[in-house]
């Protein structure tokens, strides 16, 4: 690597943090630019020439653009993890890793994630992202009794995917309190060499 990773992205975007943390993980040097997604910068032509999405986050390493959190940890981990830690090469544990990530995309942006957001911007309601983020806090609390990470004997990218939103469910209501194991998990995340934090929002006065 000649130059900095450019990380773009949005100070409250959890998937953006997903990835600012898998490059902090990783001891990666990487220059951050701020996306003003409240004005709507991530529509302007010049950002949707890097996703045609028009979302954060979106990385450029030296010539190569790439969009999507979970495609950039898969990224980052195959370009700058030689010892294949963070996605383990074989079968069983990569597959692990992959059902992960298909959770962060899925409950996890659809339950806690959708009402974190609902409290950020103060749009309406929906008590279905409660339902989603306790079933799906349900099955990670059963799945983590007993051991320390998601997907291996050590932490890969689906503990880094999970993170975030996980952590910073409270600020949409959705609180932690009955999930222990999630709890303890979180707080080993947190003690990783190079753990990096998302700024924490308001917690919601209902909450
Ligand atoms: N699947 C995408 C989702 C990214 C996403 O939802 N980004 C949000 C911020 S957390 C965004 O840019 N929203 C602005 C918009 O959709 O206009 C990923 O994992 O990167």
């Amino acid at each position: 690597m000649t130059e900095p990773i450019r990380l773009y992205r949005y100070a409250l975007s959890g998937h953006a943090h997903r990835v600012q943390l898998m490059l902090s993980l990783l001891h990666l040097p990487c220059d951050l630019i701020n996306v003003d997604l409240p004005a709507g910068a991530q529509k302007a032509p010049a950002f949707l020439a890097r996703n045609a999405f028009g979302q954060v986050p979106v990385i450029e390493d030296g010539d190569f653009t790439l969009a999507d959190s979970n495609a950039i940890l898969i990224y980052l981990a195959l370009r700058y993890d030689p010892a294949r830690r963070w996605l383990p090469a074989d079968a069983r544990h990569q597959a692990a890793v992959q059902r992960w990530l298909g959770v962060a995309a899925g409950p996890l942006a659809a339950g806690p994630a959708a009402a974190r957001v609902t409290e950020l911007f103060k749009r309406p309601k929906n008590p279905q992202y409660a339902a989603i983020a306790a079933n799906l806090f349900g099955v990670m609390d059963a799945h983590l009794a007993g051991r320390d990470w998601l997907a291996a004997e050590h932490a890969t990218i689906a503990d880094v995917a999970l993170y975030t939103y996980t952590a910073h469910a409270p600020e949409g209501g959705i609180a932690l309190d009955p999930w222990s194991q999630v709890r303890a998990w979180l707080q080993r995340v947190e003690a990783l060499p190079g753990f990096v934090g998302m700024a924490r929002s308001p917690l919601p006065e209902a909450a």
